[in-house]
């Protein structure tokens, strides 16, 4: 039978707080600032990729919960890094006090790095030979040659003049590669064809862009929980910084559809919850 949005959503709101519990459960201060980074109140788009494109291949949850709670965790140490008075600087995620403000820079440092490691010991509970295909694709999709090298281009081009293709560079990579794991992941826990995870990777990456455009709509509006237009503020390339409105919504239309067509070949009843909830996303108001 197939699980819907609010079926899946339940059962991993369940399995990753009783995760951060057993895991971070404890009074000393990195567990403590690990445990509320987490339970910052995130939408938690890319764990349920994960679940989603598992459930569209056919495979079961209980056998994704633990590689959407790690992807999840990564998402989480690239939000708690880039909020360091280094990075963005920022003193606000999630509607409330970033780590380095609630803790201090370093505890928040750290608690990234934990979060980072962790994340991949959790992808290991995974049977062999999965669990070594997921801590590739994961590693591949935010290392030197994904999000993080994103993050360094965006660093880069930040108070320079700049261009469409520049833009779509910096976020294939920044936030596309690591939707695009997430969506792959999923087709890895559910044992599915290489030529699945394939589609499944680029469909992600192609949200993942059209996610991107919708954030930088939303940055112009009230209620993000992020400060207010900062992106612009601080000189930062943005997609309405360089197009309209209307452009920008029927950039991410197109992606979304061109997103949608790679996934022809999955059953349409397994892969509807996928589908409706991507579309949930462009429709997003936060
Ligand atoms: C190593 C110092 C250092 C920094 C690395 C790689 C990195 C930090 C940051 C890149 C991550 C980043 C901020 C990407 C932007 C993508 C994005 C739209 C983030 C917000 O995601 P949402 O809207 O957030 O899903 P919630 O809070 O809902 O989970």
């Amino acid at each position: 039978m197939t699980a819907s949005f609010v079926d899946i959503k339940e059962q991993f709101d369940q399995h990753f707080h009783s995760f951060i519990k057993k895991r971070y459960g404890t009074k000393d201060p990195l567990s403590q600032a690990c445990s509320y980074a987490l339970e910052g109140e995130g939408k938690r788009v890319r764990p349920l990729l994960v679940l989603l494109s598992n459930q569209a291949c056919g495979g079961k949850i209980t056998e994704a919960l633990d590689v959407a709670v790690a992807v999840e965790m990564v998402h989480t140490y690239s939000l708690v890094h880039d909020d360091l008075p280094i990075c963005d600087n920022d003193d606000l995620r999630r509607g409330r006090p970033t780590v380095h403000i609630k803790f201090d820079p370093a505890t928040a440092l750290l608690c990234g790095d934990a979060l980072l490691s962790d994340a991949f010991t959790l992808l290991t509970n995974s049977p062999c030979p999965q669990a070594l295909a997921m801590v590739r694709e994961l590693s591949l999709a935010i290392g030197g040659k994904g999000m993080v090298l994103g993050q360094m281009m965006d660093l880069m081009a930040t108070g320079h003049a700049q261009e469409l293709t520049q833009l779509d560079m910096i976020h294939a990579h920044k936030t596309g590669k690591l939707i695009g794991s997430a969506c792959a992941l999923g087709g890895h826990a559910a044992k599915a064809s290489q030529e699945v995870i394939k589609h499944l990777r680029q469909f992600g990456e192609s949200i993942g862009l059209a996610f991107q455009i919708k954030d930088d709509l939303l940055d112009d509006e009230i209620g993000t929980g992020k400060s207010l237009g900062k992106d612009q503020k601080q000189g930062k390339l943005t997609y309405r910084g360089i197009m309209s409105r209307q452009k920008a919504e029927h950039k991410a239309r197109d992606l979304t559809a061109q997103a949608v067509d790679l996934l022809a070949s999955l059953d349409t009843g397994k892969k509807k919850p996928l589908l409706h909830f991507v579309e949930t996303l462009l429709q997003r108001k936060r």
